[in-house]
Formats: C-alpha cells, sequence, structure tokens
C-alpha cells in the first residue's frame, strides 16, 4: 500500500463525494437495507484483535511500562483485556540494549550528505535490562501481549540476539513474537537512509535471515514476524512466501503498517479525504491472504493511524479518528486480518521518531493545540492525567466484535457514505454500523438470517466530527480512572427476523440482536 500515491488518487474520489446532495434525506428505509447471512467458510476475529503501537524508545525511560504505570494499565484493559502491544517506529532503529555495564555504546549512524529531509531520529536511546523487567510486570498487570521490534537499521546480529534472549527470558509467556527493523521499504529513502539506494528486498531479506538465525541460535524457540512494512504490499507477500520456506515454522505473521492519509500539513489531508475509504485496502487484503492462508500464518496491520508524521490536529484527535478507527479496524478483520495496532504514545518520543519535526503542530489553530502525536489513543504525557482520546472509542466499539463469528454482510445504502460488519457469539449478532457521511442520516432494515428475538443499540456519538472533547459510546465517557460502562442501551423495535435502526449522520451504531 503506497500511502502517498494513495492520497492523490482518493482526493479526486473525495471531490466527487463533495457533489452529494447534503440537504436531501435521500435515503427511505424501504431503499436502505442491511442483510446478513452465514458465512461458507468460518472465520473468527481473534480476541487480541485490538491493539496499539508505541515507539520502542519509550522503553529509554523505564518507568514508563512498569506496574507503576497504574493510569495507562487501567486504560489499556479498558479498551481490551486481550490487547496486545506492539513497541517499535522508526525509534527502534537507534535502540540499543545494555546487557550489562561492560556492553559498550553503539557507534551512532548518520547518512552522508544534505540531511534536511531526513525524517530519522540520529540519537541513540539506551534500554536497560530494568525497563524490559518492568516491562514484563507492565504486560502481567494489563494482560495484554507483546509484539517486540528489535533495531535492524543500525545493529548487529550478536547485539539483536543479546537483546532478543533477555526479552525472550522475562516476556515470554506474553510474547507474540519478535519483528527485526520497522518500515524497512523506506531504508532506502531520503528521509530515511538507514541503507545505500540501491539496497532492495533481496538484500533485505538476506540480512533479515542472519538476524533472525543469531536470535534462533540463542532463543531457539522464537518466533517472528515481518516485514513490518511502511507501504509494500509486495514485499509482504515476497516476506511470506521466503521467509516460510528459509525458516519454517518460525514465521507466525506477516506484518504492515497503514497510515490513512499525510502529511499533515498537505491541505488535501482533510475529514472528508479520511472516511472516504480506500479500496486498495481490500484489494491488498485478498493478495495477502492468498499467501498467508495456504501457509498457516497471518497478517497483522503492527502500526498505523489516520495520518502520518504525528496525525493532524481537529482530525487524528477528533470524533472522525473514532468512525475511521472502528471501520477500518472491522474491514480489516473482514478480510481475515488478525489485529491491528494503532500507533501513539508521548509527545516526546513521538517527536524524537521524527527527527523532531512535528509538521502538525504547524496546523494547529492554537497554542494550546500545539503538541506532538496528535493520533495518540491514549494521551500520556507527563503531568497530565492520562486519557482516552476520541479513536479510543471507535476502538473500543469495534473490540466489542473480538472472539467472534464474521457474518457476511450486504448493505444497500445508495449514496449515503456507511459502512457495517457483523459477527456473532452464540445467539447473539453484534452488528457495527459507521454512518460517516457528514449530512446524510440512515434508516436502515436490518434483515438477520434467524428470527429476532429482541435489539438493541449502543451510541457512538458526538457534537460534530470535528470535535475533540464529549465523544460518548452507548452514552458513557470513559472517566480518568479509565472506568467505563454502558449507560444508554436503546430498544430497536424488531418484528420477525427484521429491526429497524435510524443513524444519524456522522455517528455510529452498535447493534446487539439476540436471535
Ligand atoms: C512511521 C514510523 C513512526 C512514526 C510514524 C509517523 O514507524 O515511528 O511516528 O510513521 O509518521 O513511519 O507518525
Amino acid at each position: 500500500m503506497n500511502r502517498r500515491s494513495f492520497l492523490l488518487r482518493s482526493g479526486a474520489a473525495a471531490a466527487t463525494a463533495a457533489a452529494w446532495p447534503t440537504d436531501s434525506f435521500a435515503s427511505s428505509a424501504a431503499s436502505s437495507e442491511l442483510r446478513l447471512t452465514e458465512r461458507s467458510v468460518e472465520a473468527r476475529i481473534p480476541l487480541t484483535y485490538t491493539g496499539l503501537s508505541f515507539e520502542l524508545a519509550q522503553l529509554s525511560e523505564p518507568e514508563f511500562f512498569s506496574a507503576a504505570s497504574s493510569g495507562l494499565i487501567a486504560h489499556c484493559r479498558t479498551l481490551s483485556t486481550n490487547g496486545v502491544l506492539r513497541l517499535g517506529g522508526n525509534s527502534s532503529e537507534f535502540c540499543w540494549f545494555q546487557a550489562d555495564a561492560s556492553t559498550p555504546e553503539p557507534k551512532l549512524h548518520v547518512p552522508p550528505g544534505d540531511l534536511s529531509a531526513n525524517w530519522m531520529p540520529h540519537r541513540l536511546f539506551r534500554i536497560t535490562p530494568h525497563a524490559i523487567d518492568n516491562l514484563a510486570a507492565f504486560l502481567k498487570a494489563t494482560g495484554w501481549r507483546i509484539i517486540y521490534g528489535i533495531n535492524f537499521g543500525n545493529n548487529t546480529p550478536e547485539r539483536a540476539a543479546a537483546e532478543a534472549a533477555y526479552v525472550a527470558s522475562k516476556l515470554f509467556g506474553h510474547l507474540e513474537y519478535f519483528q527485526i527493523g520497522n518500515e524497512p521499504d523506506l531504508y532506502r529513502t531520503a528521509s530515511n537512509g538507514t541503507r545505500p539506494p540501491g539496497w532492495d528486498f533481496d538484500d533485505y531479506a538476506r540480512e533479515w535471515a542472519g538476524f533472525a538465525r543469531a536470535i534462533l541460535a540463542k532463543v531457539p524457540n522464537a518466533k517472528f514476524a515481518g516485514p513490518d512494512v511502511a507501504g509494500s504490499s509486495d514485499w509482504v507477500t515476497r516476506f511470506g512466501e521466503r521467509m516460510t520456506a528459509e525458516l519454517p515454522g518460525k514465521i507466525s505473521a506477516v506484518t504492515g503498517h497503514y497510515y490513512a492519509s499525510g502529511p499533515p500539513n498537505d491541505p488535501r489531508v482533510t475529514i472528508e479525504h479520511l472516511l472516504h475509504g480506500n479500496p486498495k485496502i481490500a484489494d491488498d487484503m485478498k493478495r495477502i491472504q492468498a499467501v498467508t492462508y495456504p501457509r498457516g500464518i497471518v497478517y497483522r496491520m503492527t502500526e498505523g493511524n489516520s495520518c502520518y508524521r504525528g496525525g493532524k490536529p481537529g482530525m487524528s484527535d477528533a470524533f472522525a479518528s473514532a468512525l475511521w478507527a472502528g471501520d477500518y479496524m472491522l474491514e480489516l478483520a473482514s478480510f481475515g486480518c488478525s489485529g491491528v495496532n494503532f500507533h501513539g504514545g508521548s509527545g516526546a518520543f513521538l517527536s524524537a521518531s521524527l527527527g523532531d519535526h512535528t509538521p502538525g503542530m504547524d496546523v494547529a489553530k492554537k497554542p494550546q493545540t500545539m503538541r506532538a502525536g496528535y493520533y495518540t489513543p491514549i494521551r500520556v504525557e507527563p503531568g497530565t492525567p492520562v486519557k482516552a482520546m476520541p479513536i479510543f472509542y471507535g476502538m473500543m466499539m469495534a473490540n466489542q466484535l473480538a472472539g467472534c463469528t464474521l457474518l457476511d454482510v450486504s448493505l444497500d445504502v445508495g449514496n449515503i457514505n456507511a459502512t457495517a460488519y457483523a459477527a456473532r457469539t452464540g445467539k447473539n449478532i453484534k452488528i457495527a454500523i459507521f454512518n460517516k457521511d457528514a449530512a446524510q442520516p440512515l434508516d436502515l432494515a436490518i434483515q438477520s438470517p434467524h428470527s429476532i428475538r429482541s435489539a438493541s443499540a449502543w451510541r457512538l456519538l458526538a457534537s460534530a466530527l470535528d470535535a475533540t472533547e464529549g465523544v460518548t459510546l452507548a452514552g458513557s465517557e470513559v472517566d480518568p480512572q479509565a472506568n467505563w460502562s454502558p449507560r444508554t442501551t436503546e430498544r430497536l423495535e424488531a418484528h420477525g427476523s427484521s429491526a429497524q435502526i435510524h443513524i444519524p449522520a456522522a455517528s455510529g451504531a452498535l447493534v446487539l440482536v439476540e436471535v
């Protein structure tokens, strides 16, 4: 998925959308229908579907992920009791593990030439065994699992193996798999510069396998995923084919990142564009599934968000991001994705991951909104209470379908920009509906495959798409202690196998149908 070329293509699509009628109630109950059917091949959304991604450099502050991080722990648990934490990002290429006092600091690699267009940190972050011990306690307290990303950009196989050995010994019960390197498909670009311009997939695969073998020599039961690319689905499929053959039984997943738009200071990056969706997701997922399925591995979107280079104020930190994230998570799930990790963390480390360039600040409207890392699902800044951001609510809503078996949904909504996904567990069917249309409400007749005993709904609401406060799910906000429970469960009218729901413009709904 090339996020840059995508922006240009879907920018044109958004322009067409703007010409839609906005003042007419274009769709009547009769024409808007959501029909559910059982899938021919059963597919379950994993319980571990929901995840967060942080910069590995956060570990250079050993207390950040520790048993003492009560605010972050509570928010993680509210988001999911089976979540997955992924550590990586640009900063991971500048992290080094100091196994003991005798481990020397590595030489800092800075690419030659003009660095004005380079977005990498160019400073070292030290990770100590103490930080890993604290991370183990953090994972125990959250009940979350971890994907641990090891420096590949500026590292040696020996150092990588020493780090992996310590991590495996401390985090083993929680470790999903290791990754080696972050966005290697960008290494040869001027903005990254970790490898020279001619460096390509074959060089990558050879070097990567060398690191993996060095780790396996120290941690024989280590599992891996990769290539953790920025955009190239071609590298994803090639990695899956080649590494499952070279290292049989050692590859658990193929992985990639997805930023829906960017950079934040590009005027084409708008809420309307974000919510328009991207047909390339379906195409790429089908190609990736064709490689993973026969090999018994899965795909995970290990890092991403609404807008790269730190997110855009008034979009990435606003209600629009909740509708986008919930929709995106479940769209990927419908194509067999095994999980989604949205990137975030503290402003200092997100800013460091971008070489301290923070273009989002240039478009912030007020000095109070000037910070780094607009897209973070959980705000974690020193001296301020930990806070669930708007995107958190979309993730929480999508997470309600984790552990459930997917149903096929056919949705006929005319020209309204709406999507829906459904999954069942026992006699309960959960339907997530996203009306991303800024102007048109939606009246839907839900047709269930079985007769309905009762139907109810939780709403995902805010006052406006660009509202950065006051987002609710089922009438409740996540309180400062991260408590959340549904306050408003709306009963829906249901007859036979059909139920009716009205979805206002720019809102979501989670419908629970008992059959
Ligand atoms: C990805 C990097 C991450 C950055 C993020 C961004 O892996 O470290 O913070 O993009 O651009 O490329 O916001």
